[in-house]
């Protein structure tokens, strides 16, 4: 065997066992991109080069890799307390971290309901808002208003409330949703920050959707407060508030999905606060735990809680929940994540560097395929112009070759996104924007 291999000594075999999610199969194994290790900023491939992350593993490694305090935390849950039944049973940290959790969210989104991923937490929170209205004697309000463009992980509730029809179209039947439009506006290309234009007109597409089915039969509108698997598409200004005002108005649940907006991706530790719009129910995960063990949360207001605590008191009240629902070992996990976020100040950190990474990217320009630039706080993307007859592959090829440069992004679409650890320096910042201006230059 050769003394670098970058096959990390994987046999075919081997790599034909596991079928890999939301992968080109048979790309990826001609030809693997294997990280063997990581710390803070930094993968190493198993052909021994360094990799700068650009994009927090998956929108999750929030505080950057190899975090001795997590570890040890898991360690230590680990010999302690390995698993406590997640029915009829508990362990202390559960509660300690909902409470703590409830703290740091907004208004009184303070009953937290634990899962494991942001796809379960998704379905989690629509079955919440059927059930809340069935509780509330309405058991016609079960509409569901999703948005277009939108991505609400891959369970079944979660690509039918998302709006991306690649992720729906191969699975037959959906839950029957409605969509609204989704907020890209050709004349807010190449904004910085929020947009300014469209946000009021696009959110009162609402009404269309309530005057088809009527609002007393519609449950709750579940969106992204940026839409970030579909490339960092940010609501205009207006928008949120203006969809906030008529959910009221038409008594319609709001659910924000957080799952990547969460955990200070903003420069708050909710969108909700940094955008300053309060939903009905929130969902999150990654960044919760950093990424290094699965965990997603729920959040509903106490008076969704509370409209559900009636009836004979040994009769689980909501009956849904899953084995590993606030897990030990996750929920350790993610009290030591919310320990660095607040002893390094991270979220105040994204504050800091949000305009040097909104610097480094509209700096891009002028550069080949360019047609639109987007940022919010530590996330941004690119989007080229699609090669004729060749969608998403210009993209693709960005994010290869800036792998081969030492650059970890992603792309979607004809879209390259950008969302660093909050741990990165400006002068990575300006790594990512120099190595992306040479391969758009490379690139055809
Ligand atoms: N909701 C939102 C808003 C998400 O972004 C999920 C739910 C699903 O979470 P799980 O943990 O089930 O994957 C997500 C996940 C990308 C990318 O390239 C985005 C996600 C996952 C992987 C890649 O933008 N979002
Ligand atoms: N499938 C079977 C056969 C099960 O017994 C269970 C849980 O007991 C599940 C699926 C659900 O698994 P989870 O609770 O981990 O989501």
């Amino acid at each position: 065997m050769a003394e670098i291999d970058s096959f990390a000594g994987l046999s075919p075999d081997e790599l034909d066992a596991h079928w890999m999610p939301f992968t080109g199969n048979r790309q990826f194994k001609a030809n693997p991109r294997l990280f063997v290790r990581a710390e803070g900023m930094h993968y190493t491939t198993a052909d021994g080069r360094q990799v700068l992350d650009g994009f927090s593993g998956l929108w999750c490694c929030n505080a950057g890799h190899g975090r001795k305090e997590i570890a040890d935390a898991v360690a230590r849950q680990l010999v302690e307390l390995d698993y406590s039944p997640a029915f009829q049973f508990g362990h202390p940290l559960s509660f300690k971290l909902a409470k703590r959790l409830a703290d740091m969210a907004p208004d009184d989104l303070n009953r937290i309901f634990f899962c494991n991923s942001g796809s379960e937490a998704a379905d989690t929170a629509l079955k919440i808002a059927r059930a809340y209205w069935r509780a509330k004697g309405r058991p016609e309000k079960i509409r569901l208003i999703g948005r277009a463009q939108g991505y609400h992980g891959v369970n079944f509730g979660g690509i039918s409330i998302g709006g991306m029809p690649g992720n729906r179209k191969h699975f037959g039947p959906a839950l029957d949703v409605d969509h609204l439009p989704h907020t890209l506006l050709p004349e807010n290309r190449f904004s910085r920050g929020l947009p300014a234009h469209g946000g009021e007109a696009m959110a009162a597409r609402l009404l269309d959707i309530i005057e088809l089915h009527g609002a007393e039969n519609i449950a709750a509108v579940m969106i992204e407060p940026f839409a970030g698997s579909a490339g960092v598409i940010l609501p205009p200004k207006g928008y949120l508030q203006r969809l906030r005002e008529l959910c009221n108005q038409y008594e319609i649940l709001l659910i924000f999905d957080e799952v990547i907006t969460g955990f200070g991706r903003t420069g708050a530790a909710f969108a909700a606060e940094a955008f300053g719009v309060v939903p009905d129910i929130m969902t999150t995960a990654k960044g919760i735990s950093n990424g290094a063990v699965p965990m997603g949360a729920v959040f509903a207001r106490e008076e969704i809680y509370n409209t559900f605590m009636q009836g004979p008191e040994h009769i689980p009240e909501l009956a849904h929940g899953y084995t590993y629902s606030a897990h030990p070992v996750a929920c350790a996990a993610a009290m030591a994540t919310l320990d660095i976020y607040e002893h390094e100040k991270l979220f105040a950190r994204v504050q800091s560097l949000a305009p040097h990474l909104e610097e480094a990217l509209h700096s891009l320009r002028d550069c080949p395929h360019v047609i639109d630039i987007r940022n919010c706080g530590l996330a941004g993307a690119i989007q080229l112009q699609p090669r004729a007859g060749e969608a998403s592959k210009r993209a693709m090829e960005v994010v290869l070759e800036s792998y081969r440069r030492g650059l970890l992004l992603r792309w979607t679409g004809d879209t390259i996104a950008v969302a660093p650890p909050f741990i990165i320096d400006t002068a990575q910042i300006e790594t990512i924007a120099k190595t992306l201006r040479a391969v758009l230059q490379k690139v055809d």
